[in-house]
């Protein structure tokens, strides 16, 4: 039976390349994310294989309704891309606008477990489902003006490693993905709101591209069903990790 994903942010970036790649590989998929006209357009692109959800992230009672909004044929969600998400500003915390804060908090937190408590009886009950998560090196490693933003991935590493306990022996499995730098997408657009100084971040660098996390999350669904991929992190091969910090004087 083909299988049904169901792709937060799909609007964008990595999102977006993951429902292309998930329509291209034979998943149904339902796309969601808030900008109607990007929903429409991947719709008229793809056809019966894709269904437009339109799904705010900070809307806690439209997330509650899901299971029973959906239309019918399209409830049985087997495989969950939790890929919606925002990074805002990169302020010192002392510094930082609380509103950021709790944009942050309410997209890649709150609404991210939510939408995943409502969509996991189904797959326990079905016996068969799959979590996939968008975290971040940034959930790993600090960095200056990344305190809230990491916070949030760091959020969404251990909910990922404590849903494993709670779904064992339901055949539901759960991975988290956490990239570093990635371009080709619009988060540091919406990061910065300034569109040469988000350019700026990935200037003289060659950083992972959407289709790069597209692969990898097919790769990771592609796995014989006793395989269960816990964590994958990714750099470009210009990033690494290092460095800590010394204040002199
Ligand atoms: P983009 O900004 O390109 O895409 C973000 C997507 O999230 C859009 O489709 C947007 O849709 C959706 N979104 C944001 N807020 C909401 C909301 N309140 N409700 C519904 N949808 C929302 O970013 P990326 O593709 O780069 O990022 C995708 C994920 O990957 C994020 O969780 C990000 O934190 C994470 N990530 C990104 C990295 C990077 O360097 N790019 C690296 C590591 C992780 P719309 O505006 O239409 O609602
Ligand atoms: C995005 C990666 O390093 O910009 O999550 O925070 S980083």
């Amino acid at each position: 039976m083909t299988q049904i994903a169901m792709v937060t942010g799909a609007t964008a970036g990595f999102g977006q390349a993951i429902a292309e790649r998930l329509v291209h590989d034979g998943y149904r998929v339902i796309a969601t994310g808030r900008r109607q006209e990007r929903l429409d357009a991947l719709a008229a692109r793809f056809g019966p294989a894709l269904l437009p959800f339109r799904l705010d992230m900070d809307d806690a009672a439209a997330i509650a309704a899901v299971p029973t909004t959906l239309p019918e044929a399209w409830r049985d969600v087997d495989i969950l891309i939790n890929n919606a998400g925002l990074a805002l500003g990169m302020e010192k915390a002392q510094e930082a606008d609380i509103a950021n804060w709790q944009t942050m908090i309410s997209t890649n937190v709150t609404g991210m477990a939510e939408l995943t408590r409502v969509l996991l009886p189904g797959m326990v009950a079905r016996e068969r489902g799959h979590i996939v998560s968008l975290g971040s090196t940034a959930g790993i490693y600090p960095y200056t003006g990344g305190n809230v933003y990491g916070a949030t991935k760091a959020f969404v590493r251990q909910f990922m490693r404590n849903l494993r306990c709670d779904l064992l022996g339901h055949n539901v499995r759960v991975t988290n993905l956490e990239p570093g730098l990635c371009g080709g997408s619009e988060f540091s657009n919406v990061r910065l709101r300034d569109d040469a100084k988000a350019a700026a971040v990935y200037e003289g660098t060659k950083p992972l591209l959407p289709a790069d996390i597209a692969e990898t999350v097919a790769w990771v669904l592609s796995l014989p069903r006793h395989v269960n991929i816990n964590e994958i992190e990714m750099m470009p091969t210009c990033q690494a990790a290092g460095g800590l910090a010394v204040a002199r004087g």
